[in-house]
């Protein structure tokens, strides 16, 4: 008998037990070993089929290995992959075209990871209020919202709420003020002559789809014209046809001064962040101010263009509009059986789930026994975000088999 090889193909059990002893262990994924996957489904090693509910976080809005994002990858993949920013490169002039004309603004400031767009969010919103606001060296400030999530940082995570997140990675970065979501009163107070920005999701994703009151965000825009300070919306997971509208500012059409864009941008293939603003905010950047490797380069702008083309057309802002509503119907109908309340708008759902019928994660597994695949947030919650592209039938199928798991028959 000669010893496995690396080669060798190994089973669903096999690779959850090789991860063990060489990846670092922040995470607990569900076991499932994904090995394949087109449009909303994706299958494992074994080739069981699960119908992906999840959608990688919202990066997979258009479906796994969508046909013209994945042709756009295979055509520049044969032509030019990197350059870095130290030369042009000939995608990047039309990709931040097309992103600037889809979100209404005027310039784009393309980076890779969500954490990296906010990051450059907050340097950019300090730098402005030094050199446009006047406020003074090192003393301004950004104003946050409790229950936020930004991403992995050290400084993202300075301004977490979330104990999980933060403990342990201190010290963490000053010029930070968090107020209550959803608190127009709280943030006024917190708003002074020192604030460079506002900083929120306009629905708070990781917090369990947390959907403000009507007229929160007008409130915030008001609020930040009045002080004379940035509204940054990070529309990261909300944003991309999401909800139902290209961005989910939209709902209260609202413009903020900043858009932070990543996740789905990139198509599930490559991952694509970008800064996207007024020329008056993004124009503080000068040459060597700030930068990335990888920001910008031809994959990726190949990619992003892809993307901006397929929410040029409307179909997918349509789809999770009107999708949006069978998924609120039935979740309605979960109410009182197993179903303690919901918050959803368009394709996206945060469902709390009657505590004694299981947790979150116990939830999630028996999902994944019947071949749905979604995520728990906090304590009894699931969300709810699968790809844009799904049909109403394969929707139906998945709250079927939530109904069937909280009722105890799954
Ligand atoms: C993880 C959550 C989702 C985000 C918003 C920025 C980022 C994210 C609004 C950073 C990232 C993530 C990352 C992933 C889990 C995930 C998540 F559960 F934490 F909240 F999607 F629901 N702004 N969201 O949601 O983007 O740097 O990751 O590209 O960290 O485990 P990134």
């Amino acid at each position: 008998m000669t010893a496995p090889t690396l080669s060798a193909a190994r089973s669903s059990a096999e690779l959850i037990r090789a991860e063990e002893p060489v990846l670092a262990h922040n995470y607990h994924p569900l076991p499932v070993v994904v090995a394949r996957a087109e449009g909303t489904w994706v299958e494992d090693v074994e080739g069981r089929r699960y119908l992906d509910m999840l959608a990688g976080y919202s990066a997979l809005n258009f479906g796994h290995r969508h046909p013209a994002l994945i042709e756009a990858a295979h055509h520049q993949l044969d032509q030019l992959t990197l350059t870095s920013r130290a030369f042009h490169n000939d995608r990047l002039a039309g990709f931040a075209e097309a992103l600037a004309e889809l979100t209404g603004q005027e310039m784009v400031l393309p980076m890779n990871t969500g954490a990296e767009a906010v990051e450059s969010g907050v340097k950019v919103a300090r730098k402005w209020a030094y050199e446009v606001k006047g406020v003074p060296a090192d003393r301004a400030t950004i104003v946050v919202a409790a229950g936020n999530f930004h991403g992995r940082t050290t400084t993202i995570v300075s301004f977490s709420t979330d104990e999980s997140a933060r403990a342990g990675f201190g010290p963490f970065t000053p010029g930070f003020r968090i107020v209550p979501y959803n608190d127009l009163g709280a943030l006024e107070a917190a708003v002074d002559e020192t604030t460079a920005a506002v900083l929120i999701e306009p629905i708070q994703g990781e917090a369990g789809v947390i959907i403000p009151d009507d007229g929160y965000l007008r409130g915030v825009r008001a609020l930040t014209d009045r002080a004379g300070c940035l509204f940054i919306a990070d529309e990261i997971q909300s944003g991309l046809g999401r909800t139902g509208t290209t961005l989910a500012v939209e709902h209260e059409s609202v413009v903020p001064d900043v858009l932070l864009l990543g996740k789905a941008l990139g198509g599930g293939i490559v991952p694509v962040s970008a800064v996207v603003a007024r020329r008056e905010v993004l124009g503080v950047l000068g040459p060597g101010e700030h930068g990335s490797t990888f920001g910008g380069n031809p994959l990726a702008a190949a990619v992003g263009s892809a993307v901006v083309d397929l929410l040029r057309t409307g179909e997918f802002q349509r789809r999770a509009a009107e999708l949006g509503v069978v998924l609120r119907d039935s979740l309605k109908a979960l109410v009182g059986r197993g179903v303690v309340g919901f918050r959803s708008r368009g394709l996206w759902a945060g469902v709390d789930v009657d505590p004694a019928i299981g947790t979150g994660r116990e939830i999630s597994e028996r999902l994944m026994r019947e071949g749905v695949l979604v995520k728990d947030t906090h304590g009894s919650t699931i969300r709810l975000a699968p790809p844009l592209t799904i049909t109403e039938e394969e929707l139906r199928g998945a709250l079927g088999s939530v109904e069937k798991v909280l009722s105890g028959i799954g």
